[in-house]
């Protein structure tokens, strides 16, 4: 249980970063959240903090467009990666964005794994394949969190599983957590599971 080894409801925002000159200076654990924008990511942090609203559940999505970093109990850190795959954003952001994102990605030595959330009710979209194969490509071990998961019927969860894993050409080696911060589903064995990457 994450509990024995951090009290997770003291959890902050400790800042909020567009480049490596304002990451935190220090060797803590860091585990990176990445998704689509309105997959579910901010109500997964706000669920796994036992907080309503540390990690801003947003109407408009693409809005965050900073890396903020969360302490989490002095110990270690969630970086919220802004959401991909919003419309709405114009080429220069989307660049930017992608910028922002490969350079944490690719050089930053506290990160331990990328929790790399997707819709459980629906196939992996373009850009969650593209993140997918690019945490591959650089050996960046991941958890798949399928969110939303109240709204699969248990009967058809099996079959979701494998039609995500498929075309994610998802690695055994890799976790895949089923997830609702509704229902509550998935929340102890997202904390297991990170805490056994770091
Ligand atoms: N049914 C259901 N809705 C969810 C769940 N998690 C998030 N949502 C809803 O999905 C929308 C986007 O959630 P949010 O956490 O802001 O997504 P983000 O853009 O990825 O940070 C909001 O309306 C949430 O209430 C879930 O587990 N189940
Ligand atoms: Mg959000």
């Amino acid at each position: 249980m994450a509990e024995e080894y951090l009290n997770t409801h003291n959890a902050d925002l400790l800042l909020s970063a567009a480049n490596k000159s304002h990451y935190p200076q220090d060797d803590k654990p860091e585990i990176a959240l990445a998704g689509r924008s309105n997959v579910g990511k901010s109500s997964f942090i706000n669920t796994l903090l036992g907080r309503k609203n540390l990690a801003r559940t947003s109407s408009k999505p693409g809005k965050t467009q900073l890396l903020n970093f969360y302490d989490i109990d002095g110990k270690i850190r969630f970086v919220d990666v802004p959401g991909y795959g919003y419309a709405k954003v114009s080429k220069v952001e989307r660049a930017k964005w992608g910028k922002m994102i490969e350079e944490y990605l690719t050089s930053r030595d506290n990160l331990r794994a990328v929790v790399s959330l997707v819709d459980f009710r629906h196939d992996p979209s373009a850009d969650d394949i593209q993140m997918y194969e690019f945490l591959k490509y650089y050996e960046i071990p991941v958890i798949v969190v399928a969110t939303k998961a109240d709204k699969v019927p248990r009967g058809k969860w099996n079959k979701h599983e494998s039609a995500i894993k498929k075309k994610l050409n998802f690695d055994k080696t890799d976790n895949f957590i089923i997830f609702s911060s509704v229902e509550r589903i998935g929340i102890d064995e997202s904390w297991d599971t990170i805490l056994e990457q770091i």
